[in-house]
């Protein structure tokens, strides 16, 4: 389609949030100071070989120091709202609210005053991957009791930031954190657990944000006003023919990585068909005799259903999808959902393997999210870029025209997706504001419109070439 990649002018509504978003681990540092308790990340930065280069979050961009050298790049780039997580063990320590760690509390607080200060609202994340060590211990997301704990903290989180806070995200990704976390082990806590643990860890996720959100709802909307909603990553994706079986293994696709959440909370009430089918065959095949996806009771049901104010998404890339039966064993969430992901080749490169920009992918997510469920409010919440070929060009290399086209064009398509589709999109947060922790990819990969030097104790922020470009877009609301 030639009319595909032409660019359009417009503008989004007013009052469209503009923004950036980071996560606690990724650039506060601090990880032990003023009474933090540890997290699943410090635990498994600290093990040698998990992390590119065995770097850890122990520094990061010191972020936790610098509140006002942060806001002041946010105010460079005037941007409306600023998506920030906090970090679990460093208000809460032992992860229960049995102790409140008050400096936590106060380096939060100060944040979010800088951030109202200088005109900017906060998006708060919950739960961006740092669970604290304690949990851990007992468990994790794999113990029931974690819907207690979460909930508890949910609740201080309320209490204390809601009166500032109207944006509010229970987790981010869980797709991420449980397939890399409990079954490949690429992420903390490094588990690798086959076949089942992913889809009872996901139950208890689904359950903890459901019941976080009735505590919203019961105790807190109707004084603080706000709203909470869930970040969930989709990958847009096509067939690689047009055969019936891979039309249906790239719908399978999409609902492993999105449906699995998106379903249960603001879809049919329940997993996908394609997904509950597909664990049950393959269950099956492995001699099992119930399937390794659990069943919600309708109690469970109905506690999950319609917990969402808004859809936080997350687009990166997109994927060519064709089936391919995967073998009986091991179990594995890959393997059950019998396909193939590949790209096309001239789809561009960028610093990760599993990037490549795909901007018009994105406006057809955002087509298809609104048809299939019934035109929820969305927020992007993540679309960024890793800068390519580090080495070869020269680092630091400030002149990033890659990122600033990535970006351009992404946001030029949700414009089309905007005005053309009437997709119901309230803002775009860019990820992200400065270089930081890439998690097992280490200081490596760099995501930043902020250049960072981590050789240098002071961590000296530089604006790269993108920030001028998303600087222009947002001063425009858009494209004049
Ligand atoms: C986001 O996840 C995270 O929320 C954020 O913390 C992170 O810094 C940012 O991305 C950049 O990575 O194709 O098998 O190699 C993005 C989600 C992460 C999903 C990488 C796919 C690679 C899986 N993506 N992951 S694979």
């Amino acid at each position: 389609n030639p009319d595909r990649d032409r660019a359009m002018t417009g503008t989004f509504q007013q009052g469209f949030a503009w923004g950036a978003a980071t996560a606690a681990y990724q650039i506060e540092g601090a990880w032990d100071e003023d009474g933090k308790g540890a997290s699943i990340w410090d635990t498994f930065s600290h093990h040698e070989g998990n992390i590119y280069g065995n770097h850890n979050g122990d520094i990061a961009c010191d972020s936790y120091h610098k509140i006002y050298q942060d806001v002041e790049l946010m105010k460079q780039l005037g941007l409306t709202h600023y998506r920030f997580s906090i970090s679990w063990p460093r208000i809460l320590p032992d992860g229960t609210s049995k102790t409140i760690n008050q400096a936590g509390i106060d380096y939060y607080r100060e944040l979010i005053d800088a951030l109202l200060e200088a005109n900017i609202k906060p998006m708060v994340t919950l739960y961006h991957w740092d669970l604290p060590q304690a949990l851990q211990d007992i468990g994790g997301w794999e113990n029931d009791m974690i819907v207690v704990y979460f909930n508890q903290y949910a609740d201080v989180c309320f209490r204390e930031f809601g009166d500032k806070v109207k944006l509010w995200i229970t987790f981010n990704e869980p797709s991420e954190f449980i397939k890399e976390g409990y079954e490949t082990g690429c992420l903390a806590p490094g588990l690798k657990h086959q076949g089942t643990s992913v889809y009872r860890v996901a139950h208890n996720v689904l359950l903890s944000h459901g019941t976080a959100w009735r505590t919203y709802d019961n105790k807190y909307r109707a004084s603080q006003k706000g709203m909470v909603g869930i970040c969930l990553v989709c990958n847009w994706a096509i067939p690689y023919s047009n055969s019936k079986e891979d039309v249906d293994a790239t719908e399978r696709f999409i609902m492993f990585m999105f449906g699995w959440f998106a379903n249960p909370i603001f879809g049919s009430g329940d997993y996908p068909e394609a997904m509950k089918q597909q664990v049950m065959m393959k269950s099956r095949e492995q001699g099992l005799t119930s399937s390794r996806l659990p069943d919600f009771n309708e109690e469970e049901k109905s506690l999950i259903l319609g917990t969402m104010d808004f859809l936080g998404l997350n687009y990166y890339t997109t994927k060519r999808v064709r089936h391919l039966a995967s073998p009986t064993y091991p179990a594995s969430l890959d393997a059950d959902q019998d396909l193939h992901c590949t790209y096309d080749d001239d789809w561009p490169t960028s610093g990760s393997t599993w990037l490549r920009p795909v901007p018009w992918g994105f406006r057809e997510l955002l087509r298809w999210v609104k048809n299939k469920y019934n035109n929820p409010p969305i927020y992007i919440t993540e679309n960024g870029f890793s800068d390519p070929n580090l080495e070869s060009e020269g680092y630091p290399n400030l002149d990033d025209i890659c990122r600033s086209k990535y970006i351009r064009s992404h946001i030029n398509e949700l414009l089309k997706a905007y005005i053309m589709d009437d997709v119901d999109i309230r803002g775009y947060m860019t990820w992200s504001l400065t270089d930081n922790f890439e998690w097992c990819d280490g200081y490596s990969s760099k995501f930043g419109l902020y250049h960072v030097d981590f050789t240098d104790p002071s961590r000296p922020r530089t604006p790269k070439t993108s920030v001028k470009t998303y600087r222009q877009i947002v001063k425009d609301n858009g494209f004049l």
